[in-house]
């Protein structure tokens, strides 16, 4: 039908967009497209934060996390905080393929990936990470992802707060002023994740999503990238959803999730992706994030709260990408 290919992606990523389209033209099947899609914005580092040397941890190191879905079997594959790898939506899919698990995490998502043929151990960091990080480490007690501990000199160790000597790190008030409060480095100018749902020629539907999470999150962070129902989700019989913004948050919600079980209810793509942002503004009012929503007839559309969002879609209507742009 003249509807697919249809690839529908977080942010204005257009060469990772173009990479799906052409692959899913081609007549790869969407779980295919998807992966040449993802891969496409983590080799071009999309927006230079998606990909390895994105966001660095606390530790200055970056970490990979992903997702693949195929929206026809309902199987998933991923990798969180996946170390030393810079192929996450490759190693997702590995994960999806060639195992009977869904997820795997940190130092043996990179083994299994390396074992299955992806290249590695790999340094994932690169210049611009490195001087985020350094700049970020000057910068003493900089309030980060954690909360009720104090820092015992700059900006670690860390203690609970219940068993620190107050006197003798940081002062009441110098962490009151400056380590007090629990900040998302998930910046409203920093658009680090690719969520992407590709339609194959067949109507079939896959996710995928690829992250380095949050900069400056406690290493071993796990966000929403690799969690299916959070970051994506697809069923070819409702459609499909993507989303980015402040995982730790998000993914308590898993919005996709609802936006897919709404769509299958009968809601239109626009009111199903506005619920799904409206029930997290609820409980947390300055969280920032975004979804798009397309359904099986190819009907799109996005939502967004804290930062205005963009989405791209191509279809074969359109000449090139489209770009359209959501405010909160
Ligand atoms: C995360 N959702 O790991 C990701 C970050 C993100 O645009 O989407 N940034 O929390």
């Amino acid at each position: 039908s003249s509807l697919y290919p249809l690839v529908v992606s977080t942010w204005p990523f257009l060469e990772a967009v173009r990479a799906a389209w052409t692959a899913a033209d081609d007549g790869f099947s969407a779980v295919d497209a998807v992966v040449e899609g993802c891969a496409a914005c983590e080799e071009l580092r999309c927006d230079g934060t998606v990909g390895p040397g994105g966001s660095p941890d606390e530790n200055g190191e970056s970490t990979m996390d992903a997702l693949i879905m195929n929206g026809v079997t309902m199987e998933v594959g991923a990798v969180g905080a996946m170390r030393f790898v810079k192929d996450g939506i490759r190693a997702a899919k590995l994960v999806m393929q060639h195992t009977q698990h869904t997820m795997l995490v940190g130092d043996q998502a990179s083994a299994f990936a390396i074992s299955m043929g992806l290249s590695g151990p790999s340094n994932l960091s690169s210049p611009e990470s490195m001087d985020k990080w350094i700049k970020w480490k000057e910068n003493d007690c900089q309030p980060n992802f954690r909360k009720n501990v104090l820092p015992s000199n700059s900006c670690g160790p860390y203690h609970l707060k219940d068993s620190m000597d107050f006197g003798k790190t940081c002062s009441a008030n110098k962490f009151i002023q400056n380590c007090g409060s629990v900040t998302s480095h998930v910046g409203r100018h920093n658009h680090d994740t690719i969520s992407m749902a590709v339609f194959d020629r067949m109507g079939h539907i896959a996710v995928g999503t690829s992250t380095n999470g949050a900069s400056f999150k406690i290493p071993g962070r796990v966000g929403d990238g690799p969690i299916a129902g959070s970051s994506a989700y697809a069923d070819s019989e409702v459609g499909a959803c993507g989303a980015t913004g402040d995982g730790d948050i998000m993914m308590r919600f898993l919005p996709c999730y609802q936006v897919v079980e709404s769509m299958r209810l009968g809601m239109e793509p626009i009111l199903a992706a506005r619920d799904a942002i409206s029930r997290i503004r609820r409980k947390f009012p300055d969280f920032i994030g975004a979804v798009f929503a397309v359904n099986k007839n190819g009907l799109h559309a996005g939502a967004c709260h804290g930062w205005t969002f963009q989405y791209s879609v191509r279809s074969p209507q359109m000449k090139d990408v489209q770009v359209f742009t959501v405010v909160p």
